[in-house]
C-alpha cells in the first residue's frame, strides 16, 4: 500500500520560521517521523512538497495511475483559496486526510473555511506533527476496511 504526503507553500520553512506557531523540527524530521510509523504499519509513503498550486494538483491528478492508494495532504495557504486542489482530490477519488499543524479555528477567521476539506474522509488541526501520524493510522484503517 503506497500512501502520497503532501505538504503545500512555504511548509519548507518549517523549523526555521515562525516556531511559536509551528514548532522548533524541520520538514525532514517530519518525513523521519512518519517513515517510522509507516514501517511499523507495513506501508509506503512518498512525501512531496510544492509552493506551486498547478503541481500540487498534477501531482493529485496523476495519484491513482501512480498506484497511490490514499492521500495525506496539508495544502497549508491554498486550504483557504484552492477550488482547483478540492477539484483535484473529488477527481482522483482516492480517501484523503487533510492534516493542519495549527488549531486553524483558533486563528484569523479567513483560516477557518477550507475548501479542500470537502474532498477528505477527515480533517485534523491542531496536534502539530502528531495529527500527521494519526492522518496515516486512519487512512491505513479506511484502506484496510476497503479490501
Ligand atoms: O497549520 C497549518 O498546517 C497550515 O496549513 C499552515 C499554513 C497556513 O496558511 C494554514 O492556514 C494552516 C502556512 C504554512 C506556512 O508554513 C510555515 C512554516 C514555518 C514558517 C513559516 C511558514
Amino acid at each position: 500500500m503506497k500512501i502520497l504526503v503532501i505538504n503545500g507553500p512555504n511548509l519548507q520553512l518549517l523549523g526555521r520560521r515562525e516556531p511559536e506557531i509551528y514548532g522548533k523540527l524541520t520538514l525532514e524530521d517530519l518525513e523521519d517521523q512518519l517513515k517510522q510509523v509507516a514501517t511499523a504499519l507495513s506501508v509506503e509513503l512518498e512525501f512531496f512538497q510544492s509552493n506551486h498550486e498547478g503541481d500540487i494538483v498534477d501531482l493529485i491528478g496523476n495519484a491513482p495511475q501512480n498506484g497511490f492508494s490514499g492521500i495525506i495532504i496539508n495544502p497549508a495557504a491554498y486550504t483557504h483559496t484552492s477550488v482547483a486542489i478540492l477539484d483535484a482530490l473529488k477527481g482522483a477519488g482516492l480517501p484523503a486526510v487533510e492534516v493542519h499543524l495549527s488549531n486553524v479555528k483558533s486563528r484569523e477567521d479567513f483560516r477557518h473555511h477550507s475548501f479542500t476539506a470537502a474532498a477528505c474522509v477527515g480533517v485534523i488541526a491542531g496536534l502539530g506533527f502528531d495529527g500527521y501520524e494519526w492522518a496515516l493510522r486512519s487512512l491505513v484503517k479506511i484502506l484496510n476496511k476497503n479490501d
